[in-house]
């Protein structure tokens, strides 16, 4: 067949098909009329939200049911540490971050003075989420969450609680639902925040009277900060130490070999040798790789960041990029 022609036989296809998919989803809200009818409900009574507000935002969802895909095709993480390091901490992402950290050093500073959150950290969660704002997402926030909350076969409940603070989100700090785009997960702004989080946790350090995750870098600092001070960061702590202990040691606690990050108890920490930090703190030993006998001790603000993506790999990638944003460019 001729290349152009087939080409254009797939473009009247895909315009015909995508347009039957659309009428079809629109039509399939009336599906969801009970669970909807439920979430209105709370959100009026419970949260004291304008019922004409909650449906006519619940009633504008569109589905997108490629996001399904996208969260059924997520690849699983199998990349080794090598891999996953490669992929985040590139030359590229260090080069910005070091930039970022010195054209916003004023501002990263008064947040890290208020809050005890190093300002290089908050740089490498920026560098890690969304390449310091370079990426956030193209994603109706309302039409992914609902999607997500009313068709998700298994996760279905965590997004229909997102969807609710969404709306409590967007009625109190008057957001226009149809103008917020993120992740294709639901999360907003430069970090990346969930609904709930966004509610609960973002800050409105300019006080302008709106929290804004997209363009106030006050706002976006402070609520890292803010995130991260609630979920115990310890000021001026360490998040880690390179160590060495005995290879019977760590074997007897990470049996499997697989990736983890798991509390060790004082008693072991006499008995592994390792060397205590002065000031009294949780401490985890983290595997990174079996191949290269790579671990190492974390500290109770390595588990914080885990606080804000639970793996191992990733609080190790956004340390070992706050550790570089700082050094010069020759260090
Ligand atoms: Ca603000």
């Amino acid at each position: 067949m001729n290349y152009h022609f087939k080409k254009l036989l797939i473009f009247i296809y895909l315009v015909f098909f995508n347009n039957l998919i659309y009428a079809k989803d629109t039509n399939n809200l009336k599906k969801y009329e009970n669970e909807l009818g439920e979430i209105i409900q709370e959100l009026v009574y419970k949260y004291k939200i304008d019922q004409d507000y909650a449906t006519k935002a619940l009633y504008s969802i569109e589905f997108k049911d490629k996001i399904l895909k996208i969260m059924a095709n997520a690849p699983e993480r199998k990349d080794t540490w090598q891999e996953y390091k490669s992929k985040y901490l590139t030359s590229e992402r260090i080069r910005l971050g070091r930039k970022y950290f010195n054209d916003n050093y004023t501002l990263l500073k008064q947040i890290e003075n208020n809050y005890g959150v190093p300002a290089e950290v908050i740089v490498a969660l920026l560098g890690v989420e969304t390449n310091y704002g370079g990426y956030t997402g193209n994603y109706k926030i309302l039409n992914a969450l609902g999607t997500l909350a009313l068709k998700h076969p298994k996760r279905n409940k965590f997004f229909k609680a997102q969807l609710k603070n969404f709306i409590i989100l967007t009625y109190r700090n008057k957001l226009n639902y149809n103008k917020l785009y993120g992740s294709y997960a639901g999360a907003m702004g430069l970090p990346q925040f969930m609904p709930d989080n966004y509610r609960k946790l973002a800050v409105d350090y300019d006080g302008d009277g709106n929290t804004d995750l997209w363009n106030s870098k006050l706002d976006i600092y402070a609520s890292i900060a803010n995130f991260l001070k609630n979920h115990g960061w310890k000021t001026n702590e360490k998040i880690y130490s390179n160590i060495k202990i005995d290879e019977k040691h760590y074997k007897e606690i990470f049996k499997k070999g697989d990736v983890r990050t798991v509390s060790i108890s004082e008693k072991n920490i006499q008995k592994y040798n390792i060397p205590k930090n002065k000031i009294l703190n949780k401490n985890y030993l983290i595997l990174l790789s079996k191949k290269y006998n790579k671990y190492l001790i974390g500290y109770t603000n390595f588990k914080v960041i885990m606080r804000y993506n639970p793996s191992t790999f990733y609080a190790m990638v956004v340390t070992n990029l706050s550790e570089k944003v700082v050094l010069k460019n020759n260090e």
